[in-house]
């Protein structure tokens, strides 16, 4: 007998499958179904998919996939999350309803965020990989590519989130750097709202690289605490300033430190400067040694006191700024793991260079890797 199923949760994520299973189910698909190149065959292949609209008039958009032909064929219907529209699809049959297949069978589920979601360092980390579970990612790379090589656009989207996609299980790493004493530390702690490093009024106290994990507005940070990073100093320290040098290197968000008791402060060295620097003027609480300038300003320094917690938030703001400048929406696709964040990095170089097969088969194994 031919009926449908709906094969997704009720009320999950932003894509909803229905299936439609049996003897008839291509036929009843094929009558319904309008492709947005090319026509359906006649006979269901198998792993196929469509992208196109259901239903008369302007219907709604959705992508068709045969996921079986044996022992008998189950044709996917991935449309848009909601009660309503689910409900037109399965009504739009006019088969009875079974969704025992349902069960233990969600197709459109990806299973390869669950590992990735099992080690996800935030609420906000894990919903984005739920989403993923569900088929965001999936669903979004499908329909690229039954849209190729006129996809530039959705995979641009897409390449632009794969900065997220790293930093779902990794936490983005920020380091705050500066000369010795102008507060770091005691500024990491203020971050993270509690004592974790060493705060002493000697110069060079922090030798090793001491690290502490945040969420900031749901995101995971690495904070990293680094050496003082002056020119002549002890061997033992330059160790630790060689650390910091690295750590800086590898850092996605550097927040260089000074002081403004300082009358001769250290402005971030020209050598290790990059785009992703926010430079911040500490212990506002005192009074200045000396006035703003217009480089400052061209800074767009952040004035912060460790000791009263002033200008913290709006510091941890640019942070979480600097790191996610546009989150995701709910059940929009990431590229879940740095693999994919690579692949689809590499389709999006390569589509744009006109190399439309190489994106493809990019994009194909991203289906399939990890
Ligand atoms: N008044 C005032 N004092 C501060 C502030 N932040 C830090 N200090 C003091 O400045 C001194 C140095 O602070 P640290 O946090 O150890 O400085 P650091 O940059 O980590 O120093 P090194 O690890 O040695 O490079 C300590 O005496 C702190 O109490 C602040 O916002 N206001
Ligand atoms: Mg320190």
């Amino acid at each position: 007998m031919t009926r449908v199923s709906v094969l997704t949760p009720p009320g999950t994520g932003a894509i909803a499958t229905v299936a439609v299973i049996g003897k008839r189910a291509w036929g009843l698909v094929r009558e319904r179904f309008r492709p947005a190149k090319g026509e359906l065959p006649d006979a269901p292949a198998v792993h196929r998919f469509w992208y196109g609209n259901l239903g008369d008039g302007p219907g709604d958009e959705v992508i068709v996939a045969v996921r079986q032909v044996t022992p008998e064929v189950v044709v996917e219907i991935h449309c848009h999350g909601g009660r309503r529209v689910v409900n037109w699809v399965v009504e739009m049959f006019g088969l009875p309803r079974d969704d025992t297949l349902a069960v233990g069978s969600r197709q459109t589920t990806d299973s390869r965020a669950l590992d990735p979601l099992t080690r996800a360092s935030t609420t906000r980390s894990a919903a984005i990989l739920l989403d993923q579970y569900h088929g965001a990612f999936t669903l979004a790379v499908y329909s690229i590519l039954a849209n190729l090589p006129n996809a530039a656009d959705d995979l641009a989207r897409l390449a632009a989130r794969t900065h997220i996609g790293r930093h779902l299980v990794e936490p983005w790493r920020v380091v705050v750097a500066g000369p010795p004493n102008v507060g770091k530390s005691s500024l990491i702690n203020a971050l993270a709202g509690y004592q974790r490093s060493v705060v002493a009024p000697v110069a060079g106290t922090t030798r090793d690289v001491v690290t502490v994990r945040i969420a900031a507005d749901g995101w995971p940070i690495e904070l990293s605490d680094t050496a003082g990073l002056r020119e002549s100093a002890g061997s033992l320290e330059a160790a630790g300033i060689e650390l910091a040098k690295r750590e800086v290197a590898a850092a996605d968000v550097v927040v260089w430190v000074m002081d403004t008791t300082d009358p001769h402060p250290a402005w971030p060295p020209d050598h290790l400067r990059g785009p992703n620097w926010i430079v911040v003027l500490n212990k506002c609480d005192r009074p200045t040694a000396w006035p703003p300038t217009d480089l400052g300003e061209a800074w767009g320094m952040l004035r912060v006191s460790a000791t009263t917690g002033e200008g913290v938030p709006s510091l941890l703001g640019e942070i979480v700024r600097r790191c996610v400048p546009v989150a995701p929406l709910d059940g929009e696709a990431v590229p879940f793991t740095p693999t994919l964040a690579d692949r689809i990095e590499q389709a999006h170089s390569a589509l744009t260079a006109g190399n439309t097969d190489t994106a493809r088969q990019l994009l194909e194994s991203s289906l399939t890797s990890r």
